[in-house]
Parts: structure tokens; sequence; C-alpha cells
């Protein structure tokens, strides 16, 4: 599909107000997308496990109004909030084209999160995800023609990468790519495609416990690390390592080789963190507890011959991954010997979840 199919060209302007609500999940990526051109187009493939427990939950009400600039009120956690409305602003300014209806409403938006707001897990992913979802469930109303599920979760994932381009990838579970791929029937740079490959047992409900090394806001955004991919020295090698990679994931997730699938996962958590180590500017988003948890994890899974394995988002907090099948002996070793890095203890038990659902 390409972006005019996504262009809404008639709809049904009688209707004065509505209200609609979605949950949608974060994500983690196991192969990371670090790097972007213009409108937001990925400079390489990347693919997910989608999240259950950590989610968006937003309710959007819309009421007529005449056509002039756009008009919004958003309130996080009940109360009225201003720091998200420049980003709600560029992010109707880029889907408009695609939903010729903004500027005929006021909405409401009324939005939350299942985990804590200042805990350094991005929420831009759901709350992005979850504001497309609702404004095409708008568009569902108003139009007037039909449109299929596989066209809803295509465009609310083409709207949501308008808006982060990490949230195209959590529309749906259990695993999600984005980004074009040789090995990837279906896949596109426009929006993020279910992972329709072979998906062994051992990866089954697949345990992420996110350890919260430090809730603090980041020093770098992950907006201003994706332009330093610009001109930087190992961009091309970078962008073509995660082309085999995915490749190579996903023969790993069809044979449930979990010894390999720890290599692939823990090379790309390092190689992002390389990526801003060798940037100009340069720096460093993990902290001292992030390597302390690593090394722990390393020793605990030779010492246990465990399938355990860490992942990194674009922060300090370390997301722990390991299968079902390990789940009792992994939290009593979380919670003797890693729970001591955590800030202030605190860590969130999530897995893999099946994506995002109409309320
Ligand atoms: C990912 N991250 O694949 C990578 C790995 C963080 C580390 O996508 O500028 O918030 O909104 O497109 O999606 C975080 O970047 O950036 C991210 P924008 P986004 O999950």
């Amino acid at each position: 599909m390409t972006e005019q199919d996504f262009i809404l060209k008639s709809y049904d302007s009688n209707i004065e107000n509505g209200s609609v609500k979605w949950s949608a999940p974060s994500n983690i990526a196991l192969v990371k997308y670090w790097g972007k051109r213009e409108h937001q187009i990925p400079e390489n493939p990347s693919i997910s496990f989608t999240l259950s427990d950590c989610k968006t939950i937003t309710e959007l009400s819309y009421t007529k109004k005449e056509s002039h600039d756009f008009s919004f009120d958003i309130y996080f956690e009940g109360e009225k909030n201003q720091a998200f409305k420049p980003k709600i602003q560029t992010f109707f300014e880029r889907i408009e084209a695609y939903v010729p209806f903004l500027r005929n409403y006021h909405f409401r938006i009324e939005t939350s999160n299942t985990f804590p707001h200042s805990s350094g897990i991005a929420s831009s992913a759901s709350g992005m995800s979850a504001i497309a979802l609702c404004l095409l469930d708008i568009e569902r109303s108003l139009s007037e023609v039909g449109v299929s599920d596989d066209y809803f979760n295509r465009k609310a994932s083409f709207l949501a990468r308008l808006g982060s381009g990490s949230a195209c990838r959590s529309i749906e579970g259990e695993l999600v790519v984005w980004g074009e791929n040789e090995s990837i029937v279906d896949s596109s740079d426009l929006y993020g495609v279910k992972f329709q490959g072979e998906v062994h047992s051992n990866f089954k409900e697949y345990q992420d416990a996110i350890l919260l090394v430090d809730k603090g806001e980041k020093k770098v955004s992950s907006t201003v690390g994706h332009k330093l991919m610009f001109g930087h020295p190992f961009a091309q090698e970078r962008f073509s390592q995660a082309h085999d990679n995915l490749a190579k994931l996903k023969a790993i997730l069809a044979s449930g080789d979990l010894k390999a699938f720890v290599k692939i996962v823990e090379s790309e958590a390092l190689t992002l963190h390389a990526m801003m180590m060798t940037s100009m500017p340069y720096f460093i988003l993990m902290k001292p507890n992030t390597l302390e948890i690593i090394n722990k994890i390393w020793k605990y899974r030779t010492e246990n011959d465990s399938n355990i394995c860490f992942t990194l988002d674009a922060g300090a907090n370390v997301h722990v991954l390991f299968p079902k099948a390990e789940k009792e002996q992994v939290y009593e070793f979380i919670k003797s010997e890693l729970v001591a890095y955590c800030q202030n203890g605190h860590y969130i038990c999530d897995s893999v979840g099946k994506g995002a659902k109409r309320l």
C-alpha cells in the first residue's frame, strides 16, 4: 500500500458528536529502529514484542465546530495538561492529509497510563498508537465505505508512525515488523505488520521484567538520537546489520533456538547504545546500575544454564526477557539480586501481549 491509499476521500460531515476509547500497549524492540529519514521513514527494519500490561488508555470525545484551526484539550490522568499540546499539534499537522475531518471537530483527549508516569518507560509508543486508533475509529463511523480490519490496523499504524516511529509497532500483537525487509513478506516502511512467520512455543507468553534503573528525564531524546545517525561513521554497516539480524531472527523464532535468540537480542541492545556512544556529539544513556544488572544476568545465565537475556531501550532501564518456563526461578533471582539496582526497588512484570483493544 502507498500513502495515497490512506487518504480518506469522502465522509459524512453531519455527525455532531461522539466518543471512542482504546487501550494500546507499549512494545519492546528486539531488532532496533535507530535512524530515520524525512516523514518518519526508518533507515532500517525493526521487530518488537508487543507488551501486555504496560498500556495507555485514551478516550477521544469529539464535538462539531466551525472548520478553522485544530482545537483540542488534553487531560492526563484527570488533570488538564499543556505539556503534551505541541506534540499533538505536530501530530495533527502531519496526519491532516489522511484524516481531513480533524478541523471539523473539537477534541477532548483523556489519557492515562497503566505504568507510572516518571518511570523512564517511553509512553510515546502506546500514547500515539492509542490516539491513532481513536481517530481511525471515528473515521470508521464517518466513512461512507466500509473498511476491513486489515485496512483499519494498517492505517492506524501508519498514523501512529507519523506521531512517533515506534508507535506503529503498538497496534497488533504479538510480534510486529516495521520497515521493508526481503525476508518479511508485506513489510513496509509506512506501517507495522503483524509477524506472520512461524513462532515456536518457546516464545509464547515470553516474559519481560522491566527494571527501573533511572526514572528521570533522559538527557538526549530519541528524536535527537535518531538525527545523529545522519553522517554517523558506522551508519551504513549498522543499517545492513539490522536487515541481517531480522532475517536471522525470523529463522530463530521458527526453530525455537533460545541460545541464538539471546545472542541477537543482546547484540542489538548493545549496538544501539554503541551507536549513541560513537555519534557526534556522543552520549551515554546507560547508568552504572545498568551495567551491574547486565553482568549479574550474564553470571546467572552461565551458572544456571538459563535463557534469560536483557535488552535496552533508549534509556538506562533494563528489560529482562525470559521464557515462561523459567518464570519462577527468574523472579526469585530478580528479587534477591537485581532489585537492589533499581531506583526505589521498582520493577514492572510484563509479558508478550496481543495488541490494542477497543474499550
Ligand atoms: C525502538 N527506540 O526500536 C528504538 C530503540 C528506542 C530504542 O524507537 O522520533 O520514540 O518518535 O520516531 O520511536 C524510540 O524512538 O522516536 C525508539 P521518534 P521513537 O523502539
